[in-house]
């Protein structure tokens, strides 16, 4: 198939799956376009089978914002023509499924058909969907794309809760791509951040409010009191500020390391001993799925989607969102007891086998057969 895709293409997760989908789909012999305002974080190689479109808009004087919703439907109308593709496939639905909508009228207009499948990732519904300057424009193309998916049941019945949904919704989980989270720790990379008898706790987010990420440094000095330590911060958002002059003040910066954006995050979960997610909201939580592919127990809240993905007891600790205490004493009991870490890092990485590649892989290029069968039915012309 030729397959367009559209997403955001930084750190976030809806980007990572978009584009580790895209890879993958690729690998199997499918014709990939991505399209968006830069190249995905990480299609950081020459992939075969792969093309990638960057969306540029004009500048002028009179736009106080370029208008990127009209420059993407442009371009997706290029694409869509140029390229004959047989599907686009957009991700996170402000503004990609209402650009798609426009452009698939464009392109039908011209006498193409292309059926726009919509995956939802979760603050596009939670947060930012139900605001009233996107709400009617997010039902509206919700309703109005040939097929919609979302990455977790949590997610699906959010969507039906929040708006007048007329479609279905299929859940697709998110996947890893468990050769690439699979590697072996790196013993003198593990000895730059702490001693052999010591602990490694990560964190791995886009550092916005909705991770909590305060609670992990509210959490640390007490975990560290019982056990010691050290504290690995990767990524980079808002918050980081606030949570580096935090360490500062309280004097925690010898244990705790902000690493700032990193491509070889596998490599630092694969010399971590705990992962920790304490999120506010959280639809899925690739992060905490990527760090149980590397055999990491998963401290996390029971936001949203986590408690689907993180099972509480076998897979690592679930808490009540903003419960430090319980976070704490979930990584201490962890921490403290072998038989206990060693039986749930086992089960963390034999979870992985509801979130295989391949699986998901084999879901989403059957939905996309179903949703260019139904667009061909005369109804839909
Ligand atoms: O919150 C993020 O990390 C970014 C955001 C996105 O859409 O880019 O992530 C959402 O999509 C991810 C991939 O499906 C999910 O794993 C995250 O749980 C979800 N984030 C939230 O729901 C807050």
């Amino acid at each position: 198939m030729k397959i367009g895709i559209v997403c955001y293409p930084t750190y976030g997760g809806s980007g990572v799956v978009a584009t580790e989908l895209g890879i993958a789909l690729a690998n199997k012999g499918h014709k990939i376009h991505f399209i968006s305002y830069k190249k995905p974080a990480r299609l950081n190689k020459y992939y075969q089978g792969i093309v990638f479109h960057e969306v540029t808009s004009m500048e002028y004087p009179l736009f106080e914002h370029s208008p990127y919703e009209t420059a993407l439907a442009s371009k997706l109308v290029d694409v869509i023509l140029n390229e004959d593709l047989d599907i686009l496939h957009v991700h996170y639905a402000i503004p990609h499924a209402s650009v798609a909508f426009m452009a698939k009228q464009i392109a039908a207009s011209k006498g193409k058909i292309i059926p726009v499948v919509t995956t939802l990732h979760g603050t596009d519904i939670t947060l930012v969907g139900t605001d009233p300057s996107y709400a009617p424009v997010v039902e509206f193309s919700i309703n109005h794309s040939d097929g919609v998916t979302a990455v977790s049941s949590f997610l699906k019945q959010a969507t039906e809760e929040r708006f007048n949904v007329t479609t279905d919704i299929n859940v697709i989980y998110n996947f890893v791509d468990t050769e690439k989270f699979n590697e072996h720790g790196n013993l003198s990379l593990r000895r730059s951040f702490a001693e052999d008898h010591q602990k490694i706790l990560v964190h791995v987010s886009n550092f916005r409010k909705v991770k909590r990420v305060q609670d992990i440094l509210n959490a640390f000095p007490k975990i560290n009191s019982t056990i010691d330590c050290k504290l690995i911060m990767v990524g980079d958002g808002p918050e980081r500020k606030s949570l580096e002059e935090t360490c500062r003040k309280e004097g925690l910066c010898t244990d705790v390391h902000f690493l700032g954006k990193q491509d070889a995050v596998n490599q630092l979960l694969a010399i971590s001993d705990v992962f920790l997610l304490p999120s506010a909201n959280e639809s899925f939580g690739l992060a905490a799925l990527e760090a149980m592919a590397c055999g990491l127990p998963v401290v996390s809240s029971n936001a949203g989607g986590l408690p689907e993905v993180n099972i509480h007891g076998k897979t690592g600790f679930v808490h009540t969102i903003g419960d430090t205490h319980m976070l704490a004493s979930h990584c201490i009991s962890l921490l403290q007891d072998r038989a206990l870490y060693d039986e749930m890092s086992k089960n963390a990485k034999a979870q992985l086998s509801n979130f295989s590649i391949q699986e998901i892989l084999t879901k989403y290029e059957n939905f996309y057969v179903s949703t260019i069968e139904k667009t061909k039915q005369p109804s839909f012309l």
